[in-house]
């Protein structure tokens, strides 16, 4: 089954909008798989952003990133990878479609409240960063048979 990583960045903990952004994907009818509340180290932001290492926000990203708590979390479904990013919206908040979480809650590209893994290969690598195998649990929902055929 597909699994992919899912971050609310520092700006959604301390906006207090954890319940609503997490409520997204639950309601949505993804399986939580793996769930922490931590504040990223330097070392780990600049491995997470390393594609971005030569872009000039880089460093104001790192910054960002380990400025306060992320929820850490690994959501599971079939397409769940891209469907998370649709539900996620574009980079920039002023431009994501209204119904997206940056297109309802955000207006600025440098604090765009969550990530989510662009490719099935990205949230492969990102998951394995973020968690310990032993950190992430096999489960079936019992509702499971009322959400998917
Ligand atoms: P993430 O990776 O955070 O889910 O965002 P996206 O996948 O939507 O966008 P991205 O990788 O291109 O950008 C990573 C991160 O950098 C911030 N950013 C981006 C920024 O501050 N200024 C910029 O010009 C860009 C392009 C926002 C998201």
């Amino acid at each position: 089954m597909e699994r992919t990583f899912i971050a609310i960045k520092p700006d959604g903990v301390q906006r207090g909008l954890i319940g609503e952004i997490f409520c997204r994907f639950e309601t949505k009818g993804f399986t939580l798989v793996g769930l922490k509340f931590m504040q990223a180290s330097r070392e780990l932001a600049e491995e997470h952003y390393g594609v971005h290492r030569e872009r000039p926000f880089f460093g104001s990203l790192v910054e960002f990133i380990t400025s306060a708590p992320v929820v850490a979390m690994v959501w599971e479904g079939d397409g769940v990878v891209a469907a998370a990013r649709k539900m996620i919206g574009a980079t920039n908040p002023l431009v994501s479609e209204p119904g997206t979480i940056r297109g309802d809650l955000g207006v600025n590209i440098g604090r765009n409240l969550i990530h989510g893994s662009d490719a099935v290969e990205t949230a492969q690598s990102e998951i394995a960063l973020w968690f310990k195998e032993e950190e992430l649990v096999n489960w079936q929902p019992t509702l499971s048979s009322w959400i998917r055929e």
